[in-house]
């Protein structure tokens, strides 16, 4: 049998959208967290198959982080899609996808993105109503819930054939450089984890 492809897709979006809960529907009976505090992040590793392909998945979920509207460089290293979600009930969280967006643009320039409308079940009457955020982006849109399942599967599926078509149509090296040029420019935003070079 051929060698399984292998792929990373990261969650991003507010604290409370309903990331985590996506995941756990998605993965149902395989929910094993392996927490990695250092980065806190969470990691998961699940096979899939998407059109008749068999596909291990690398699914990363944020754990806390996010609370600082920032994710560490190391959570979007190698990422070849993204699954960015919003509340439909709090409109903030929509409104800083914008500024999801602008960070996972700045390490991953290219990678596919889907965003999701979340928590649909609290409001059905957003179902199916165009939101600026993916249409000027030209971005995919699903509304779910976590609540119900709605979508799930779906989206991830789509994340991971979206993964899967990044990898296939970008050079390995064009990656590369890309992430190189990408940490050899300083950022002034960047978050550091050494506390003695906080102050100056
Ligand atoms: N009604 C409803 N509640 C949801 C849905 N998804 C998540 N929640 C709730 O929203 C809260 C935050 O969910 P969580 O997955 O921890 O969000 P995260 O911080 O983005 O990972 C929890 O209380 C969930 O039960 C959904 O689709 N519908
Ligand atoms: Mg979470």
């Amino acid at each position: 049998m051929a060698a399984k492809e292998k792929v990373k897709v990261i969650c991003l979006g507010d604290s409370a959208v309903g990331k985590s809960k996506l995941v756990e529907r998605y993965l149902k009976d395989n929910y094993k967290p392996q927490q990695l505090s250092t980065y806190a992040l969470t990691l998961f590793k699940h096979v899939d198959t998407v059109d008749d392909r068999q596909v291990e998945l690398e699914l990363w979920d944020t754990a806390g982080q996010e609370r600082f509207q920032s994710m560490h460089s190391a959570y979007y290293h190698g990422a070849q899609a993204c699954i960015l979600v919003f509340d439909v009930s709090r409109k903030i969280t929509y409104k800083n996808l914008t500024s999801w967006y602008k960070e996972l643009r700045k390490y991953r320039p290219k990678i596919p993105v889907i965003c999701v409308a979340n928590k649909i079940d609290k409001d059905p009457d957003m179902a199916g109503k165009s939101f600026k955020f993916a249409t000027a982006n030209n971005i995919e849109m699903f509304f779910a819930s976590a609540a119900d399942g709605s979508n799930v599967v779906k989206i991830f599926r789509e994340a991971i054939r979206l993964a899967l078509h990044y990898k296939e149509n970008t050079e390995e090296y064009e990656d590369h450089v890309l992430e190189e040029l990408r940490l050899h420019s300083p950022d002034e935003n960047d978050f550091d984890y050494e506390p003695e070079a906080e102050d100056s």
